[in-house]
């Protein structure tokens, strides 16, 4: 099996997952997922990189650096999603297969959620199953990469 690896990018204030909102976001750290994620990997037989930033600028950048490393990028860009065409022209550019994932179901929220510049630049997207929508998330890419390559 070709071995994959995965950059796994959460966008601005998802490092405070756990510490605070927990009515909204449970109480599930960031930490947490990302071990999630180590191990949902390992059983794929692929890894995973993890970063979190809360500024757009860096975001941008891990994903220019991806397409050296990487096979593909899973990201939650946080509120960024609903205002950034900045990092949904970055990810168009390294056309790397990307997966959308939020915690939450952004359709059921408030009106300025339900627009994702990310959505149209991403092979699919996950919404609302909490922390498991990171896993489904890896789960789709890997599953893509492995029906999508070469040999
Ligand atoms: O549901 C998601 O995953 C979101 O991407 C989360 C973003 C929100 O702006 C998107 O509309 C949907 C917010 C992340 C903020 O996370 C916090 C965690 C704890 C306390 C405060 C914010």
């Amino acid at each position: 099996m070709i071995p994959l690896n995965i950059l796994v990018l959460h966008g601005p204030n998802l490092n405070l997952l756990g510490h605070r909102e927990p009515n909204i976001y449970g109480s599930t750290t960031l930490e947490d997922i990302n071990s999630l994620l180590f191990e949902e990997a390992l059983g794929l037989q692929a890894k995973v990189s993890c970063l979190q930033s809360n500024s757009e600028g860096a975001l941008i950048d891990a994903i220019h650096q991806a397409k050296e490393n990487y096979q593909g990028i899973v990201i939650n860009a946080g509120a960024y999603t609903h205002t950034s065409i900045a990092l949904a022209d970055a990810l168009l550019a390294v056309e790397l297969p990307v997966v959308e994932v939020h915690l939450s179901n952004i359709y059921r929220r408030e009106t300025f959620r339900h627009k994702s510049y990310i959505a149209p630049v991403a092979i699919g997207q996950i919404s609302g199953f909490g922390t498991e929508s990171y896993r489904l998330g890896l789960q789709a890419l890997i599953h893509y990469l492995r029906q999508h390559s070469s040999s």
